[in-house]
């Protein structure tokens, strides 16, 4: 396993906490994802043989939100 810190732009509420999260955590590969507000930020445990942080950044943005 691999971690990663993703920064995150667009997330104005703990709703969006929690879209985020859901979607990294059903996102094939990933074992664990954590999601904070302030600063915007996900980390995210994952299998490198499974999937990669550029896929992990597009399964933010496709959520609607901005992925650094
Ligand atoms: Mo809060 Mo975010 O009402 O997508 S859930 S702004």
């Amino acid at each position: 396993m691999e971690d990663v810190t993703i920064p995150v732009s667009g997330m104005t509420c703990g709703g969006c906490v929690a879209s985020v999260r859901r979607v990294l955590s059903a996102a094939p590969g990933v074992a664990e994802a954590e999601v904070s507000l302030q600063p915007g930020e996900a980390r995210v445990r994952y299998d490198p043989a499974a999937t990669t942080p550029r896929a992990l950044r597009a399964a933010i943005e496709a959520a609607g939100y901005t992925a650094g």
